[in-house]
């Protein structure tokens, strides 16, 4: 069923080819492969040891552990399905040597391998700045407080009795494709585009909860959102976004939301980088100023060529990418293909996705796939004969209020090289004759 077979790619063309050393050696390894993962880690450690592990391992035989000699635990019935073993290379994965602390990582969602527009929870991105902490739902409560006439405090339970909302929304961390603003650097639509995930929410209006605590609808324009992890990352949060569709959400694609994602509660600012929908929510402050909190003073804030910040850039520009075939997969041969991929927008619903096969110089008009809705991924798909030939596939989304998604020499033109969010540029993956794909950039 599966035309493509997850190959090695390496990043190269007519294009430019990416600096062995962008993102330490660790990155360079996933271009070789998930086997090589294992080939290189264990050159790593006979390295630190001077002596090959397998001599080492004849010296001394390994000794059978006490839970060799003993029966295991009996089978547990347990109620909750998994994933076929012959799916198990569908993995989140983190990119080796992006992050010094597993704490204060990302994982990236296998966009490669997914069908439709909702990801699984079980392979949604994550992104922590320390760590996805263990919350008792008993325990948790939300705090309301600041410009308000009632200040609450409220269980879970309480927060259950709202009336509730579920809404498909897309969740893309700012800084996704934020390794490619000087250079290719990573071989797989996986690593360039995975902190992206698009679910179905279910939770509370915010303005639902304001309305409740008497918000004062005069001074308030402002919401400060903080959670409850080790980072207490906090947020500021417009009244207008607050009142129009952010959602205090505790459920995913049906069910509680994961532990990685912030349960049991978490804000969703729909259309706005990931940063604000603040996890493991613990408190609510309305207030009449931004806060210039850490998290939006030091960190998401987007260098610009002329040495100042740019700082509160939190809508996610429209934006697409091609999920098949892309970097890291192999054609089995000219002939039909179908092009497919994701195109998004946080300033609402995707109006059109034009898909190039040479590069940008043509273009054909892809289909969507229903439902395109407001701030979600929206699938799109092409016919497409490849003549064996080389190709450079690109696809480009325009969104309902007009907005294009730029090329990456347009976008670096007006916000240099030098920044980390909000990379919105036209992707391009290179077919060579061989039918590998690699990821390039055309100059
Ligand atoms: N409390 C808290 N909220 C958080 C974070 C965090 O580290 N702590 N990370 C933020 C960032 S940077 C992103 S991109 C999204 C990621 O959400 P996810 O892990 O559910 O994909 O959560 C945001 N909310
Ligand atoms: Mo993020």
């Amino acid at each position: 069923m599966n035309s493509f077979r997850e190959k090695s790619t390496r990043p190269a063309g007519r294009v430019v080819p990416a600096p062995e050393n962008h993102l330490g050696a660790g990155t360079i390894r996933l271009a070789k492969g998930r086997r090589s993962f294992l080939a290189t880690g264990a050159a790593a450690g006979l390295a630190a040891a001077a002596v090959p592990l397998a001599v080492r391992a004849k010296d001394a035989p390994l000794a059978p552990a006490p839970w060799t000699r003993s029966l295991g635990a009996p089978v547990v019935a347990t109620g909750y399905g998994m994933p076929s073993k012959f799916e198990s290379n569908v993995q989140r994965r983190q990119s080796p040597g992006l992050t010094p602390q597993p704490q204060a990582s990302v994982s990236f969602t296998p966009l490669q391998n997914l069908f439709g527009i909702i990801t699984p929870s079980g392979v949604h991105f994550e992104r922590h700045h320390s760590g996805a902490p263990e919350v008792d739902p008993d325990q948790h409560r939300l705090l309301i407080h600041g410009l308000v006439k009632r200040p609450l405090i409220l269980s879970m339970d309480d927060i259950m009795r709202f009336p509730s909302v579920s809404r498909i929304h897309f969740l893309e961390c700012g800084a996704n494709s934020g390794m490619e603003w000087a250079n290719v650097a990573v071989p797989t639509v996986q690593y360039t585009h995975g902190m992206l995930a698009c679910s179905e929410f279910t939770g509370v209006l915010l303005s639902t909860l304001l309305d409740e605590v008497g918000y004062d609808r005069k001074n308030a324009k402002f919401i400060l959102a903080e959670g409850s992890d080790g980072s207490a990352l906090t947020r500021t949060i417009p009244i207008e976004f607050a009142l129009n569709d952010v959602m205090v959400v505790y459920g995913q694609n049906g069910e509680m939301l994961r532990q990685e994602n912030g349960y049991p509660l978490r804000l969703l600012v729909p259309g706005v980088q990931g940063v604000s929908s603040v996890k493991w929510l613990r408190r609510l402050e309305v207030g009449d100023k931004p806060w210039n909190a850490r998290e939006e003073s030091l960190h998401y804030v987007d260098l610009m060529p002329d040495g100042t910040h740019r700082q509160y850039s939190g809508i996610q520009e429209v934006k697409s990418v091609i999920t098949t075939p892309s970097g890291g997969q192999m054609l089995q041969g000219k002939g039909y293909y179908e092009i497919t991929g994701l195109a998004w927008s946080g300033r609402g619903r995707i109006k059109r996705v034009d898909v190039s096969a040479d590069g940008g110089r043509n273009w054909q008009q892809a289909r969507l796939q229903d439902p395109v809705l407001s701030k979600a991924l929206t699938r799109f798909r092409l016919d497409w004969n490849w003549d064996g030939g080389p190709a450079l596939l690109q696809s480009r989304a325009v969104d309902e209020t007009g907005h294009i998604q730029p090329s990456m020499p347009q976008l670096r033109a007006v916000r240099g090289t030098r920044s980390i969010y909000h990379n919105n540029a036209i992707k391009t993956w290179s077919v060579q004759p061989s039918g590998e794909v690699w990821n390039v950039q055309i100059a």
